[in-house]
């Protein structure tokens, strides 16, 4: 059975575990301690050495990179309507996924430290940094909108793992402090990727992370 090393309420963890119930994948969960700075230790670094979470074992095979996950995932799955093998079809998925990775994540994930993560630790919130970061997350979100505008899902009219990768840097998009509402069709598909059955069911151990505790 495939093992996912992560903390649920972190971005990338999340990407994994909705994208595996997704896929009807099934994993093992292994919990490393994200607030503990359980994925800075010596066992853990073994797996990933970036030190960061996700990392995935299958086997003696050993992955890291959430999107390399998801990807793998659903390749074991053979899941053709998640991940389609018609190669313009997974190439705009890869794109999607590619552009999540370089821009669209660390842009969310300042947010996600300053207004989510940090007043949690109690510590002080960035303002400035928020400040400055937000003119590059109206453009981004501007890339976003403008595709969303033209079908239901990322890459067409069937929900691809995608639409996870994107969605999980702004998985908490209210408490992060995501204008959302400023762009329509980014929230009309946020609000379709809360229902999504794998997005609900992986939310509570999200909650319960992010609630002081
Ligand atoms: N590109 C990596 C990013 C992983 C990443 O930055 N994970 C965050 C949690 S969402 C983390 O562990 N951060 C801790 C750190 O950077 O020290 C992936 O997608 O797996």
């Amino acid at each position: 059975m495939l093992q996912v090393f992560l903390d649920p309420a972190t971005i990338n963890s999340r990407k994994v575990l909705a994208g595996l119930e997704l896929l009807g994948m099934p994993y093992e969960i292994k919990h490393v301690n994200y607030f503990a700075g359980a994925h800075k230790q010596p066992d853990y670094l073994s797996l990933n050495p970036n030190g960061t979470l996700p990392a995935a074992k299958d086997g003696d095979y050993t992955l890291w990179e959430s999107d390399a996950i998801l990807q793998y995932a659903a390749d074991l799955k053979g899941s053709d309507s998640h991940y389609p093998k018609d190669p313009k079809k997974r190439a705009d998925i890869h794109r999607w996924m590619l552009w999540e990775a370089a821009h669209w994540q660390p842009s969310c994930y300042i947010f996600f430290i300053e207004n989510a993560v940090k007043p949690l630790m109690k510590a002080p919130t960035d303002k400035a940094l928020v400040e400055k970061e937000m003119t590059n997350w109206r453009r981004l979100a501007g890339i976003l909108d403008a595709r969303l505008a033209k079908s239901k899902w990322l890459a067409g009219d069937t929900v691809t793992i995608a639409d996870i990768a994107v969605a999980a840097p702004m998985h908490m998009h209210k408490r992060q402090g995501l204008p959302v509402d400023d762009f329509p069709n980014l929230k009309r598909w946020i609000a379709e990727v809360e229902k999504l059955p794998c997005w609900q069911k992986t939310q509570g151990a999200v909650e319960a992370a992010l609630t002081p505790h």
